[in-house]
């Protein structure tokens, strides 16, 4: 019997649906651009629109609400919403050990409350043999909270000269590779890979911003066609589909104001990314290196749509630093670090805490609607490249086979041949939710079964065309996805049985799985004495 794969599953953090080179960005991605054209890309792949969520659901193939992750990571909360990967279910890695896979994680956990102390929420309890990372879910580049390794913190490894997590996480992920090959190559290996990158601050090296420089001056309205245009020449959008309207909570491109503080933030970003694919390049050269690449599976996918919260001046540094563990109030070298997107202040360094923004997120997000949080296109939206030379024969083709995060796991096990358990450590675990894509590698699926979403309120069910999606507190609206992927024409007034159904299928979907209304939600916390949960600002 053939060798079982290696496999390397590459999440990346807040980025949109258009920002890669090879989804129709300006974002220069040389390697992930390689991987799709000797690979496949997905045009319809779903991540849950928020970051724990979408790793909770990511690593378990079941829905957050199931493992625990209703909504984030912290402790307070009703059940289904504890914020620790509970004991109802089992990670891809520890499902993977089961068929003798070494398994190692670098980057970000974030499916654990406790970020201090080891708990069975953490990666080395739940199947992974190594680990190097952060257990929260956002934090400075230069100098990251809660980094650890194995069970230890090791925040010190930060301050030697020249860190930089994206890098780190890179280069650890190197290192894992080469171990593996001279101690263990014999066995198959599962890498998980959690780059922060792009999520805010806005960090990056002057060297990446500068690559950038200009190339984001035609502005978010130009570039916002550019982008749908490119996508449709590649044949991963129809079109049929029409862009969607500048935010309307955001200027024309010629109107807007501070110009100069505003594309600073984009080139930031854009060099967040750029740095990220440069890594991943030194990652797929070790698997070149040590003879293994052919026989690599590797996915890549973001954990959500792209982000347009704003960090505002004057923000509590108190609740950011010390409650929320997510900044640091001083650089390394003792300056104070300015927090909030203060144009006056071009972001980057290391003392600068910065995002930037709807209007841009509005232009990763392109052509789609709306942003990470919600359930529409722009919050749930990823690119999907899947690479194997081995197991794929077609080089370059697209896929519009649809599929979300639960189908991961499924897919892993169909190719490896492990079976899904129904036990762990004396815990029954709850069924699988994901089907498998293994079909789509070598050609569209026919049909799948019914997608649904849950996020703080904001919901939806997919069924063959038909979107049902809701943005809290709003009602369902109803969209046509062959003839309207970027959900313009709200179609509920005319199918009324059509909504009432669907409506009924998430209701029962939303009780089987756990889900409070958000109201409930509020409530229950609010009797906890939690006086403004965080994700209420958003
Ligand atoms: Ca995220």
């Amino acid at each position: 019997m053939a060798r079982k794969p290696d496999i390397l599953l590459i999440l990346n953090d807040d980025m949109g649906y258009s920002d890669l080179g090879c989804y129709g960005g300006e974002i220069h991605t040389p390697t992930l651009d390689r991987l799709a054209t000797q690979g496949l890309r997905f045009t319809q792949f779903y991540n849950t629109a928020r970051c724990s969520p979408s790793r909770a659901s990511l690593l378990t193939g079941l829905h957050p609400h199931q493992t625990g992750i209703g909504i984030l990571t912290y402790d307070s909360g009703p059940e289904g919403y504890a914020g620790n990967l509970n004991r109802h279910c089992v990670t891809i890695a520890q499902a993977l050990k089961r068929g003798a896979y070494r398994t190692y994680m670098s980057g970000k956990w974030h499916v654990s409350s406790n970020l201090v102390s080891p708990t069975d929420s953490w990666p080395m309890q739940r199947g992974f043999d190594e680990f190097f990372g952060t257990i929260i879910g956002a934090g400075s580049f230069y100098d990251p909270n809660t980094l650890t390794r194995g069970n230890t913190n090791v925040e010190h490894e930060a301050r030697r000269e020249g860190f930089f997590y994206t890098d780190a996480i890179s280069d650890q992920a190197v290192e894992f590779i080469r171990a593996h090959h001279r101690d263990h190559g014999e066995q198959p290996f599962f890498q998980y890979v959690a780059y922060t990158a792009p999520h805010w601050p806005l960090h990056a090296h002057d060297e990446d911003i500068a690559r950038y420089q200009g190339r984001f001056d035609a502005g978010w309205d130009t570039l916002r066609a550019e982008r749908l245009e490119r996508l449709v020449n590649s044949g991963l959008l129809d079109e049929r589909w029409r862009l969607s309207e500048r935010d309307p909570s955001q200027p024309p491109w010629t109107e807007a104001e501070r110009k100069e503080w505003l594309l600073r933030c984009m080139e930031v970003y854009a060099a967040q990314v750029d740095r990220m694919d440069q890594g991943i390049g030194r990652i797929v050269r070790a698997l070149e290196e040590t003879g293994r690449l052919e026989n690599t599976l590797i996915i890549f996918l973001a954990d959500n749509g792209a982000c347009a919260e704003d960090i505002p001046e004057g923000v509590s540094i108190e609740e950011l630093v010390n409650q929320l563990m997510i900044a640091r109030s001083h650089t390394r070298s003792g300056e104070p670090v300015h927090i909030g997107n203060n144009p006056d202040i071009m972001p980057g360094p290391e003392n600068t805490y910065q995002s930037y923004g709807t209007a841009w997120a509005n232009l990763s997000n392109a052509p789609f609607r709306l942003y990470k949080h919600w359930i529409h296109e722009g919050g749930i939206a990823t690119p999907l490249i899947v690479h194997w030379p081995e197991g794929i024969r077609e080089r370059g083709a697209v896929r519009h086979t649809p599929g979300y995060l639960p189908d991961i796991m499924a897919t892993l096990l169909d190719i490896t041949g492990i079976a899904y358990p129904d036990e762990q450590d004396g815990h029954p675990v709850a069924p699988l939710e994901g089907h498998s894509l293994r079909g789509a590698f070598a050609a569209d699926l026919a049909a799948r079964p019914p997608m649904f979403w849950e996020h703080e309120g904001n919901a939806a069910v997919r069924i063959g065309p038909w979107k049902l999606v809701r943005k809290y507190p709003g009602p369902w609206e109803l969209y046509d996805m062959v003839a309207d992927r970027t959900e313009l024409h709200d179609l509920a007034a005319q199918h009324p049985e059509r909504v009432a159904d669907m409506a009924a299928q998430y209701e029962a979907w939303a009780v089987r799985c756990g889900v409070l209304p958000r109201d409930k939600v509020v409530a229950l916390m609010r009797s906890q004495g939690v006086t403004k949960a965080f994700w209420e600002d958003e």
